[in-house]
């Protein structure tokens, strides 16, 4: 049971003071949301990133360019939110593919 955040006192049958739980929280803790993070580097080229945001995190052409200039200018972007689980795939599909490419865009994960 999850800390009580209600109490009441009552009586027992010999008439000592109990504490009554009136009130619990559900013990149901949210699962933890990662960020899955763009980086900059010199050599990517453009085109190839906005391909990367299309395919791997749904973006349109023009969202995808934006999300693009920001990492390029800024050196980091979010580029979406997940469960620990997609968030690694998410991570793994973008490596996987630079590499194929023989581009070294990185892609890493943080809590968020
Ligand atoms: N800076 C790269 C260039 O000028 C473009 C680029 C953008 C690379 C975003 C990586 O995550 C990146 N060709």
């Amino acid at each position: 049971m999850s800390k009580p955040i209600f109490m009441m006192a009552d009586q027992n049958d010999d008439g000592n003071e109990t504490a009554v739980v009136v009130e619990t929280r559900p013990k149901t803790k949210r699962p933890p949301l990662f960020k899955v993070l763009l980086l900059n580097d010199d050599f990517t080229p453009m085109e190839f990133v906005v391909l990367v945001l299309e395919r791997f995190f749904r973006m349109d052409h023009v969202q995808a360019s934006e999300i693009m200039l920001t990492v390029h200018l800024k050196g980091v972007a979010v580029v979406g939110v997940f469960s620990h689980e997609i968030a690694e795939s998410k991570v793994s599909q973008v490596m996987d593919f630079a590499r194929r490419h023989q581009h070294p865009l990185q892609c890493t994960m943080e809590k968020e």
